[in-house]
């Protein structure tokens, strides 16, 4: 498939993704029957103070309009750092450029801008670590939200994953700038896929752009469910918008040395209907793919 062409199979947003209100004591229920049924949902009253949003907002949006010289310099693409229309290292292409800070332990990437940059950098690093254990905290609510409305205990089984120190866990910024002169015609901004990590928690700037893909038949399950949790599939268009679209994801990973496996409790019985293997063998394949493979594939039992 063409980099820019479409796929008929996928329907725009519409308001029939979930809307689910976490304050509420029976929200447990909804979260399970959204993640069973779309694999996706957006959340309120959820708690993350609005500045801790704005904040990083405005800091991304300030660091995508400097020039790109400047931004090319700020840091290297790989593993974490900068990048322009090349996404992941397999010919993946899209109408967008990107910055995936190092947060670990107060660390930034951004310690490696040029020095004129780096009063900025060292506050930019503190709104990225205020955002990402926000993000983080919200993420391990939901999580355990999920597991009580599965009958899972602990109830802290995934979010202790994101907790641990070793987690595998990043945030990536993207920016998606209208495309000029695009005679009404849509550009991919992010090619299709399905997010590998067991949340993902994704703001942006209320622009329109995001498309999931709903029953669509070829869709790749969360493991740990056994299948039952669907990864949706989704992707970013982008046309000629006055604004340009921004958003912020946090992606809370498990650590690089944990075996995935479903959880007993929700086999009832069946087999795994895979093969074990680690969260960095998992890694070390996607990093070998392109975006719109399946990249269960191999973990599969035939
Ligand atoms: C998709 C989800 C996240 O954006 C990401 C992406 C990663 C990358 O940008 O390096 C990958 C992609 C994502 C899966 C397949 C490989 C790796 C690009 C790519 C072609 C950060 C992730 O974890 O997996």
């Amino acid at each position: 498939m063409d980099q820019f062409s479409i796929s008929k199979k996928c329907s725009t947003l519409y308001s029939t993704v979930p809307l689910i209100d976490i304050s509420e004591p029976d929200s447990k229920t909804m979260l399970v029957k959204a993640c069973e049924e779309f694999g996706f949902f957006k959340v309120i009253n959820h708690g993350v103070p609005i500045e801790y949003l704005s904040n990083l907002e405005t800091k991304a949006v300030n660091f995508f309009s400097l020039p790109l010289s400047v931004k090319q310099k700020a840091v290297a693409p790989h593993p974490f750092g900068y990048g322009n229309k090349m996404i992941g290292s397999n010919g993946d292409f899209g109408w967008v450029e990107y910055l995936i800070p190092t947060t670990d332990n107060g660390e930034s990437g951004c310690r490696k801008f040029p020095s004129i940059f780096r009063e900025a950098a060292e506050n930019f690093s503190r709104v990225l670590n205020e955002y990402v254990s926000a993000m983080r905290k919200m993420a391990c609510e939901i999580l355990e939200m999920l597991a009580d409305g599965l009958k899972i205990e602990p109830r802290n089984v995934l979010s202790k994953l994101l907790m641990d120190e070793q987690s595998d866990s990043m945030l990536r910024l993207n920016h998606y700038p209208p495309i000029p002169e695009s005679n009404g015609k849509s550009l991919i901004g992010f090619g299709e896929h399905t997010d590998p990590q067991i949340i993902s928690v994704l703001r942006s700037n209320n622009t329109s752009g995001l498309q999931i893909c709903i029953k669509d038949g070829d869709w790749i399950s969360i493991v740990m469910t056994n299948g039952r949790f669907k990864s949706v599939r989704h992707r970013v268009m982008v046309n000629n918008n006055k604004k340009s679209r921004v958003s912020m994801i946090y992606f809370g990973g498990p650590p690089l040395s944990e075996k995935i496996a479903p959880l007993p409790s929700l086999m009832k019985g069946e087999d795994s209907l895979y093969k074990e293997f680690t969260w960095f063998e998992y890694k070390r394949y996607a990093s070998q793919s392109r975006l719109a493979d399946n990249r269960l594939g191999l973990f599969e039992k035939i």
